[in-house]
């Protein structure tokens, strides 16, 4: 990897290795305000004081400034650093001193902030999160499957929520306002409106007024803590000695002082102008995935052309610039304090994307100069940020997919592939103007936002289906769970006599599983708004400000409101139901019960029952038989989304992302029917199980495509990771058959595609040898993260995935 890394620029690596594989450490200042302001503003409206915290927490947090950057703004202390949330993680408080210790993304903190934590900021939020809410709320028949009931802080890993872990799904605010209207402008449009309010009409008073107030909080509170970044930057340049830092350090106080108050000018103004606006996103709220940055390539290129005209920048300039960006990113470490929200986001993971390529309003091409430079970019600094995401449509230029595959073959996973010929159709029948499905951006794994348009927030529900199978083998138990009765009886195994009883039981509890996640998101949904607000989200999204409501209402009139749920262990369950099918009711090799006894035993004893399932048809070789039963679950899952989605008020549509969910729940699941071993990781997203493909990664698509049912619109991303060797992309032949691949897959109309290209023994080395490998990227879900930051078991399932030649 880095094969580049000579011809990068020196400022970002010499940041970045300051910083390289340090223990991050937890800050708590924006905790301590953001609780200080929210004691004093019990009662009013829940946007009003959001906006009062933001303001307080901008007053007050210490500012920095790191040394040699170019760009000002942190969200917390230097080095790696991550955010309390404890209007998230209130319940959870007392385990942060536990972090320190924890296999998945460990965080250190001192004695002081721990102190802090426990006498200062908990016993405030002690009974009045969301979480503790949402259980309240829950029936008992929903409770059972979501959390123990009897400690409603353990996750059950059957129908998990994620709400409780980020107050919104992944997110892309509308940039180009910020750097092309200014916060003075947004902020005096809103007091005209409070001026124009008929206080007398309690909708205005009451609804429309503290929204408005909100904007202009938020609006100043930005303004404030920029301007300090500028206080700072002027401080710092008076005694600094090295004259060429000290014009870079009064250039930035310039820059400081007028955006992101007033319109961006320069190239360096937009970009801080955006990273403003990023930072103070974190301090607003944890979003899923965190805030995206849209489409970095279009926003920033009328001021990248102007400088270029202008001979005041040129590509290498630019280029340090948001390396700059990069390295700060990659500082910022999403923390998460519940069990459940560390292992499903492993490895410190975060992915705030920037989207590339695509298409403009009207579908022409969008790719211009500085689609290639951001491509260059990750190849001369190949960081794992930001989490660069390449629209590709059937018309994408060759020399754009020529740097992709070369881009690609660093091995570092980027970019992530997002297809517009499945994007736009399905964002269109799903409400949208041509125009707005053609300017999506990418705002997380693979999930995707049009700006001022999409208005549902709700974290979605992960499915564990690899449970609904087990649930068959145990009559509607688990036998993690011992004899708890979890969801409902579908028959002792030796009433399951032919293969169409077997498939009616899987499906009745799957469709179980189903129905309590879409009761569980009504909760969510309908409870969230009065726990969580987004001013500044608010502010930034046209439909919040015509209806006078926070992103977090459960309706905003005017949006589309895209939700949806998680489909976890896919190849796991279509292979384990195509051995079932074939092996015990079709060639009748083997007896439910001889079946059920080696699983039960986790194969201990059985090891030829396993040689055989093993043996048995699988997803992802474009073998009808397996991409069939693939085929069924999907539409099993698509006809209730299809028939209930919208008794929630939004769609819930299906989607196969399950960033690292699929290992924690592997670990509720015994042995299965492919030969998997208990307590192991299920399959990924919509990639088959480990070490299923064997016929190459074409027959990978071809299976992905075999198995969607294209009559339905309630279908959302399906992650789709491909592991190759690193000797059969080699060269420039290696470089054809990329583009050919992705050529391919774009025709398939698949919806997203990311590559690892790594040998196993290299993952193996690392593995035994951590401190050599400090470097190593791999692709985990929709994100990289170094490996050596993953937990054991997340390396075993990344080690596990097919390694193909093309
Ligand atoms: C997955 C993040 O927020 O959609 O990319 O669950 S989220």
């Amino acid at each position: 990897q880095g094969r580049h890394q000579a011809a990068g620029r020196p400022r970002p690596y010499a940041i970045f290795n300051a910083i390289k594989g340090t223990k991050p450490i937890i800050d708590i200042e924006r905790a301590k305000y953001f609780t200080a302001s929210f004691k004093t503003t019990e009662g009013q409206p829940l946007i009003l004081r959001w906006a009062k915290a933001l303001k307080h927490i901008a007053g007050n947090i210490t500012v920095y400034i790191d040394d040699r950057q170019l760009l000002a703004s942190r969200a917390g202390c230097p080095g790696r650093y991550g955010l309390i949330y404890p209007e998230l993680d209130g319940c959870f408080l007392g385990k942060v001193a536990e972090l320190t210790n924890r296999v998945e993304s460990p965080f250190s903190i001192s004695e002081e902030d721990l102190r802090c934590i426990e006498q200062e900021i908990a016993p405030y939020w002690q009974g009045r999160t969301f979480y503790e809410d949402l259980a309240r709320s829950l029936p008992p028949d929903v409770l059972r499957v979501t959390y123990d009931p009897d400690e409603i802080t353990k996750s059950r890993y059957i129908v998990n929520e994620t709400a409780t872990m980020r107050s919104a799904l992944q997110w892309v605010h509308d940039f180009e306002k910020v750097l092309q209207k200014g916060f003075k402008a947004i902020r005096q449009e809103a007091e005209e409106r409070l001026a124009a309010l008929d206080l007398f009409d309690p909708q205005d008073a009451l609804e429309k007024a503290p929204f408005l107030e909100a904007v202009i909080l938020v609006a100043d509170a930005i303004v404030i803590w920029a301007k300090r970044h500028a206080a700072l930057a002027a401080r710092l340049a008076a005694t600094e000695v090295d004259p060429q830092r000290k014009a870079e350090l009064q250039a930035l106080t310039a820059i400081c002082e007028w955006v992101p108050e007033n319109p961006a000018r320069t190239f360096h103004e937009a970009v801080q102008a955006q990273w403003f606006t990023q930072m103070f996103s974190r301090l607003e709220q944890k979003t899923g995935a965190t805030i995206s940055n849209g489409r970095m390539d279009q926003y920033f290129y009328p001021f990248y052309r102007a400088d270029v005209e202008q001979g005041r920048l040129d590509a290498e300039g630019a280029k340090e610039l948001l390396e700059c960006m990069w390295v700060g990113m990659a500082q910022y470490m999403d923390l998460y304090v519940s069990p459940a929200g560390a292992c499903f986001n492993e490895a410190y993971a975060h992915w705030e994307a920037v989207t590339i390529g695509g298409q403009d309003e009207n579908g022409e091409d969008a790719t211009n100069e500085l689609t290639y430079l951001f491509l260059e970019s990750k190849r001369e600094f190949p960081i794992n940020y930001p989490d660069l995401a390449a629209r590709v449509h059937a018309r994408s230029p060759g020399r754009y997919l020529y740097e992709i595959a070369e881009t690609v073959k660093e091995g570092s996973g980027f970019p992530k592939l997002i297809n517009d010929e499945e994007v736009i159709p399905l964002l269109v029948a799903k409400g949208a103007a041509f125009r707005e499905a053609n300017t999506y951006a990418v705002s997380g794994c693979t999930e995707v936002r049009m700006p001022n348009r999409d208005t549902y927030t709700s974290p979605c529900a992960y499915v564990n289906i690899a449970a609904a199978l087990e649930l068959v083998l145990y009559n509607g138990r688990m036998k993690i769970y011992g004899p708890e009765f979890l969801t409902l009886a579908t028959g002792e195994l030796d009433s399951l006599a032919t293969w169409e009883d077997f498939w009616q039981a899987y499906l009745t509890q799957q469709t179980y599983l189903l129905k309590q996640a879409f009761k569980q998101q009504y909760l969510v949904n309908s409870l969230r708004e009065k726990h969580f607000a987004a001013p500044l989200g608010s502010t930034l999204h046209d439909q919040c400000q015509k209806q006078y409501k926070d992103l977090h209402a459960a309706q905003i009139a005017g949006g589309i409101d895209l939700g949806y749920f998680d489909i976890i262990g896919y190849g796991t369950v279509v292979d384990s139901l195509a051995a079932i099918k074939k092996l015990v009711y079709e060639d009748r090799k083997l007896s439910l019960a001889e079946l059920f006894a080696a699983l039960d035993n986790n194969f201990a004893g059985y090891e030829a029952t396993r040689q055989l399932l093993l043996n048995a048809p699988r997803y992802g070789n474009n073998d009808p038989y397996a991409d069939g039963l693939a085929k069924s679950i999907d539409l099993a899952a698509l006809e209730f989304t299809h028939k209930y989605s919208r008794t929630i008020g939004a769609s819930l549509d299906l989607r196969y992302v399950p960033v690292t969910s699929h290992v924690p729940f592997g670990k509720v699941v015994g042995a299965t029917a492919n030969g998997r071993k208990a307590g192991t990781a299920l399959s990924d997203g919509s990639s088959a199980s480990h070490g299923a493909d064997t016929k190459g990664p074409t027959a990978v698509l071809m299976s992905n495509a075999n198995s969607k049912n294209l009559g339905y619109k309630e279908r959302a991303a399906r992650l789709l990771n491909i592991k190759l060797s690193p000797a059969c992309v080699q060269g420039e032949a290696g470089t054809d058959k990329i583009t050919a691949f992705i050529r391919s897959w774009c025709d398939l109309k698949l919806w997203h595609l990311q590559f690892n290209i790594i040998n196993k023994e290299t993952l193996l080395a690392a593995q035994k040898d951590p401190d050599k490998y400090r470097n190593l990227l791999v692709r985990v879900a929709g994100y990289s993260a170094y490996f050596i930051d993953l937990s054991p078991d997340l390396q075993n399932d990344v080690i596990a995935r097919t390694e193909h030649s093309l």
